[in-house]
């Protein structure tokens, strides 16, 4: 049987029909994220035709070259999230505080995002991403929000997480608890039409993904998982995007690794708008997420732009990292 051609809209309104209890927010949030990632879209494909490749010269809060692209992106998430009436803040990577939403007062979520992940990659037309985090907001609605209280969330409190990826296609891939369901763009329509309902990460690839070019700063411990990987035949894949080499491994099967290392013992990539929400999707599709120790779900933050190490995929694959470590 064809699988039916379903819109992100129809799907989220169908499965919301399936929990009496949801209200329709999250057809307003995701529909949001999904405006503004067609949105980004566009201009990414564009990216080399119009002059919005390139640096705006800032530095942002993570101490990187602002792309252009960058700016943009993070720009059409708070217009697009703003009109829903729902937010009451958002944290991005681009911004080094919480953003308070106008009129977002009695907003219910928090949404934090990093817009453009893996942006060094505009300039020479490799994928880049977006990956989104929503919460339910803990301080009480119209009580003025204590934003950074409401964002410092452990991913095991998620209600909904996701990303878009800008590749050969552009893909978005969302949870809110019950599976994980990915749609294409179809660009002919400007909708995302599913592809997959509730994908599942059932391991089998010989794949690792990881930036060996900083193995001199590794612990002896990774310096070993890799080597005890070359010698089972596994292959090396790193796109340089942390959302398109998570996509790949959600859908073959695989493991992702930014170890901490001498240099940066936490690693470089962010709890909550990275590792967090990722990880979130990753357990629904049957896969794990730690930071070496401990589920990454299970990090309660302390700050907004706080990093972590993550490995990150298959069951098996994490189960190894976390044997080699006990
Ligand atoms: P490196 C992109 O800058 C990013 O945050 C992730 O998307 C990606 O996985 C990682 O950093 C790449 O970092 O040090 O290997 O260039």
């Amino acid at each position: 049987m064809p699988q039916r051609t379903l819109t992100i809209t129809q799907f989220i309104l169908e499965r919301e029909r399936d929990h009496p209890q949801a209200t329709g927010d999250f057809t307003a949030l995701l529909n949001a994220i999904a405006l503004a990632g067609k949105r980004i879209s566009v201009d990414v494909n564009r990216a080399g035709l119009t002059d919005i490749i390139g640096r705006t010269g800032e530095i942002n809060v993570q101490d990187e070259q602002v792309q252009k692209l960058d700016t943009i992106a993070n720009t059409q998430f708070v217009t697009a999230l703003t009109p829903t009436g729902l937010v009451c803040a958002i944290g991005s990577e681009e911004v080094e505080e919480p953003i308070p939403i106008e009129h977002g007062e009695d907003g219910r979520y928090v949404v934090l995002f990093d817009p453009l992940d893996g942006s060094s990659n505009i300039d020479v037309a490799a994928p880049i991403g977006t990956i989104f985090s929503i919460y339910r907001r803990k301080t009480a609605p119209g009580s003025g929000s204590n934003a950074l209280e409401d964002m410092l969330q452990p991913g095991r409190d998620l209600e909904a997480a996701g990303y878009v990826l800008y590749g050969s296609s552009t893909m978005m891939a969302y949870s809110t608890g019950s599976g994980v369901h990915l749609f294409t763009l179809d660009p002919a329509i400007g909708e995302f039409i599913l592809t997959d309902s509730d994908l599942r990460d059932d391991g089998g690839a010989k794949v690792y993904s990881t930036n060996e070019g900083n193995s001199s700063r590794w612990n002896q411990v990774d310096i070993d998982w890799v080597g005890q990987l070359k010698s089972e035949g596994y292959s090396a894949r790193y796109i340089g995007a942390l959302v398109a080499d998570f996509h790949r491994n959600l859908l073959r099967g695989g493991i992702f690794a930014y170890p901490g290392d001498s240099k940066s013992p936490n690693g470089k990539l962010r709890l909550l708008y990275e590792a967090a929400p990722l990880s979130f999707v990753i357990e629904q599709a049957g896969g794990k997420a730690t930071d070496g120790r401990q589920r990454i779900l299970d990090i309660v933050p302390t700050e907004l732009h706080q990093r972590t190490p993550l490995y990150i995929g298959s069951a098996n694959e994490v189960d190894r990292i976390l044997a080699m470590r006990s």
